[in-house]
């Protein structure tokens, strides 16, 4: 059996101030606050209480306890635990696999007790001062960063609180504009509405006037285009019968409508609208408004529905024109060539000129009913009472405009006023800043209570990586994380999000930035918000045992 005590002189340290000497027995790996469960003038009773002991049997390198606890100063219960009591330093617990594997784990070198040190070829020595001077040289660097970041705390919530203050009087005053806005608003729809009853009651007789002009050129179009067909009878009626044959119309070769070169009977028949030969009103009201567009075509016009030409035909017409190839082309200057070299050449000629002139008429006749409808002069009184309608719409949206602004301003103050900016506040002034951190890929970008995004170095676009979502530090510090969620998707994966981890520092500074995993982030950002100085936190680290 090794020895089962030891002596430990303590020169007990608090805080370095007094110092006391006292002798305590107890055996090797026990902490003080457990010396008194180690009698040596009692058996040992395991701390589970499922076996006594011999107190000579604690410490003999031979577990004897299920729980470890008979052996705290030597590695035989693989459960067991040493403690190293570290004077000048902290105090630690080690597995007591660790107890004599000639490694120096004890700042005070207890835990090698047969004096091997593997790792620094030597014996273990006490470095627990040194070591202890370091810890707390830190710990009141912590300290005193964490009382200026309080300081800075409270002053970033005084802040927010003015701010609130502010925001809820310009609440205040802009429901009291919404108010008067909306008055507004029901006051000039009240008389907007007033004057587009009177103009449409000054407009009535107008558009009237407009519908019988309508009718009336209607009425002179149609004339014009009966006297046209009759002209056209007239020419194409060779045998002057007063009736018009297939034979007549097979001799002009405008009717050639598949282009051989010849008109067959087919093809006049289809101009006589399935007849073998019709009179001059049949021809007149349904023959010429079908022929019509074959001679605009072999004049080279573009047609264009109306002068009694349906918008089918029309559209027909012009699909045949469009795919025109080479073949065509040489086909209509052969097709042109007999024409001039036929008798009608003249006829011809001087009717094309004839419904080319028309044409223009038709053009005009359009322009000038456009015009009309758009350029209509108003007597003095409807356009004073026109002018008051568009002033009175004019009035009216402006009115409605500044409603919308007005709650719009409502919104965003509103929804400000909801967000959770921490305890005191303390994080609001966050709230329109942006922070960055650069690595060697990408530039990362805060900008809390918005967005966290990433740009690469060398040049491309922001990639989103969350909008701002909520706060999920677990109880009792809620505002220790924030997760920003809903970011642009990744390739075959989830929507990028980031969790952002808020640490105590005296500035507001994002610290590291790393993806876990892929398309899940993580930042490190240090903000005065985070540092909730306590008396305690304080004085961390600055203790050692008794
Ligand atoms: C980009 C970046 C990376 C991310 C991959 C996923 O390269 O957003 O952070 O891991 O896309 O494909």
């Amino acid at each position: 059996m090794k020895s089962s005590h030891i002596i430990i002189t303590l020169s007990c340290l608090i805080n370095l101030r007094n110092a006391v000497a006292v002798e305590i027995l107890r055996p090797r790996g026990v902490s003080v606050t457990k010396t008194a469960l180690y009698d040596p003038e009692k058996n040992f009773t395991c701390f589970d209480g499922a076996v006594t002991i011999p107190f000579l049997q604690v410490n003999d390198d031979y577990c004897d306890c299920l729980d470890g606890s008979d052996e705290p100063g030597t590695a035989a219960c693989s459960n067991g635990f040493f403690h190293c009591t570290n004077v000048g330093h902290q105090a630690v617990d080690l597995f007591s696999s660790r107890v004599n594997d000639g490694i120096c784990d004890c700042c005070d070198g207890t835990d090698e007790f047969d004096g091997r040190d593997i790792l620094g070829g030597g014996h273990c020595i006490n470095i627990c001062h040194e070591m202890g001077q370091v810890a707390r040289e830190e710990a009141q660097r912590l300290a005193e960063m964490q009382k200026k970041g309080a300081e800075l705390r409270r002053e970033m919530a005084r802040k927010a609180a003015e701010l609130k203050a502010e925001k809820l009087n310009q609440l205040n005053q802009l429901k009291k504009d919404q108010e008067e806005a909306l008055a507004i608003k029901v006051e000039k729809e009240v008389i907007k509405s007033q004057a587009e009853e009177k103009e449409n009651a000054a407009l009535a007789v107008y558009r009237e006037a407009e519908e019988k002009e309508k009718a009336k050129k209607a009425e002179i179009q149609k004339e014009e285009n009966a006297k046209e067909a009759k002209s056209m009878f007239e020419l194409f009626d060779s045998d002057r019968n007063g009736r018009i044959s297939l034979q007549e119309l097979q001799t002009k070769q405008e009717f050639d409508r598949d282009r051989d070169g010849q008109v067959t009977a087919e093809e006049a028949r289809f101009f006589l609208n399935e007849n073998e030969e019709v009179g001059e009103d049949s021809f007149v009201a349904e023959c010429w408004p079908r022929m019509k567009p074959f001679y605009m075509m072999n004049a080279g016009k573009y047609i264009v529905p109306g002068d009694g030409i349906s918008k089918e035909d029309t559209d027909d017409i012009n699909n045949l024109e469009e795919p025109n190839t080479d073949t065509d082309l040489a086909e209509e200057e052969n097709f042109n060539e007999e024409v001039t070299d036929a008798t009608e050449t003249e006829d011809y000629h001087e009717e094309t000129h004839n419904s080319d002139d028309e044409d223009h008429d038709d053009a005009y006749v359009e322009k000038e009913e456009e015009k009309y409808v758009s350029e209509v002069q108003y007597n003095a009184e409807t356009q004073k009472i026109i002018d008051d309608a568009v002033n009175a719409r004019h009035e009216y949206e402006e009115a409605d405009r500044s409603v919308r602004d007005v709650e719009r301003e409502i919104r965003q103050i509103e929804e400000s006023l909801q967000k959770d900016y921490g305890i005191d506040g303390e994080f609001a002034a966050l709230e329109g800043e942006c922070f960055e951190y650069t690595d060697r890929e990408y530039i990362y970008k805060l900008c809390p209570f918005d967005q966290a995004s990433q740009r690469p170095k060398n040049g491309g676009g922001d990639t989103r990586l969350g909008s701002w979502g909520h706060w999920v530090g677990s109880e009792p510090n809620k505002y220790s994380h924030m997760m920003y969620t809903n970011g642009q998707s990744c390739w075959n994966g989830p929507q990028r999000s980031t969790k952002v981890e808020l640490a105590c520092g005296t500035e507001n500074l994002l610290t590291a930035v790393s993806e876990p995993n892929r398309c899940e982030y993580k930042f490190d950002l240090q903000t005065p918000a985070a540092c909730n100085f306590s008396e305690d936190s304080s004085s961390k680290g600055l203790h050692d045992e008794l």
